[in-house]
């Protein structure tokens, strides 16, 4: 039995844990990182989860998006480099993935948000898992293959990071969501400690596992979050933080606590929980970051 480990994830926690920018840092210092993700129905998906790592601190990202998004993606992200990458059907098309995609120069890789599901992007997934050397975030439709990539995920000697909500973890631990509800700290213990895998379970008072089953609670953010495109932010996030080169779980936990930080900020200073978009609360990023002392 694994020893149960659970404490909430403070203020003073993020203040001690944010690795502190060094006046000589230079952008390569700072971290390469990658997102993968879009399809023509969902080019804001990915361009949220841009935006929110560019705002995380990330030196270079880079976008591996279908090419037919990359205009509108780049229009909103000027900062991002675009790897094109073939498609069918509006999705990325995985041969291109089994060939000549390297992941090898990225720090850490993001994949997931606006990807969509066609036939073809579970090897996309398969590939990610066994093909990246640097953590991996899995979120949105790319954690809908995790339960077929089972052992991809239990070989992977380098840290997963998966972030479902409770629709998407019923669907990965094959229960339903009224039982997700119910047991958050079990079930996402049992998860990550089985998987080896770092486990976020989003929603009021997120979760984050560790693959020895210690837990971190959440306790920023607000209703206000309860939208579409808030998931894709935090992913960019996770990402950013991942790029500091502090320790995974605490960059985790900090991209957690500073995303629902920026909520609180939000409803506070300008916005309502009714009248808001999930862009705005990459505008209140800055501020959630300020506010750590
Ligand atoms: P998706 O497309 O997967 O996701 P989404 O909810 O549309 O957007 P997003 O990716 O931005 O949000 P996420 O939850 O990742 O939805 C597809 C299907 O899944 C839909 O049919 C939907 O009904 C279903 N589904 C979605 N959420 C479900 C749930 N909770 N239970 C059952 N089915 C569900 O990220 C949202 C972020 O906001 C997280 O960081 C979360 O912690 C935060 N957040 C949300 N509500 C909050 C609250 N009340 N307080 C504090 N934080 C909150
Ligand atoms: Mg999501």
């Amino acid at each position: 039995a694994v020893e149960e480990s659970k404490q909430i994830w403070q203020e003073e926690d993020v203040s001690r844990t944010l690795p502190e920018k060094s006046p000589s840092s230079h952008k390569g210092s700072r971290g390469k990182g990658l997102i993968i993700g879009g399809s023509t129905s969902m080019p804001g998906a990915p361009s949220m989860a841009i935006s929110a790592c560019l705002y995380s601190g990330a030196g270079l990202l880079t976008a591996a998006l279908p090419e037919s998004i990359l205009t509108s993606v780049s229009v909103n992200n000027p900062e991002v480099m675009l790897l094109p990458l073939p498609e069918k059907k509006g999705y990325i098309a995985p041969e291109i993935i089994s060939t000549d995609f390297t992941f090898d120069s990225y720090d850490a890789v993001a994949a997931g948000p606006g990807l969509g599901r066609y036939q073809g992007t579970k090897a996309v997934v398969k590939k990610l898992l066994q093909g990246v050397k640097a953590p991996l975030v899995l979120d949105a439709d790319a954690l809908y293959y995790v339960p077929e990539l089972e052992q991809e995920i239990k070989e992977r000697q380098v840290p997963l990071i998966l972030t479902p909500h409770p629709g998407e973890m019923a669907r990965i631990a094959g229960v339903s969501v009224h039982e997700v509800n119910k047991n958050r700290f079990s079930l996402s213990r049992a998860f990550a400690v089985q998987h080896g895998c770092y486990l976020v379970l989003k929603g009021p008072s997120t979760i984050v596992t560790t693959p020895n089953g210690d837990q971190f609670i959440n306790t920023t953010g607000n209703e206000a979050l309860a939208r579409g495109g808030t998931g894709d932010i935090l992913t960019g996030m996770i990402l950013g933080l991942l790029l500091q080169k502090g320790d995974v779980s605490s960059s985790i936990s900090n991209a957690v606590y500073l995303h629902g930080a920026a909520a609180d900020l939000a409803v506070k200073h300008e916005f309502h929980s009714y009248s808001m978009v999930s862009t705005n609360l990459i505008r209140f990023l800055p501020l959630a970051f300020r506010s750590i002392v």
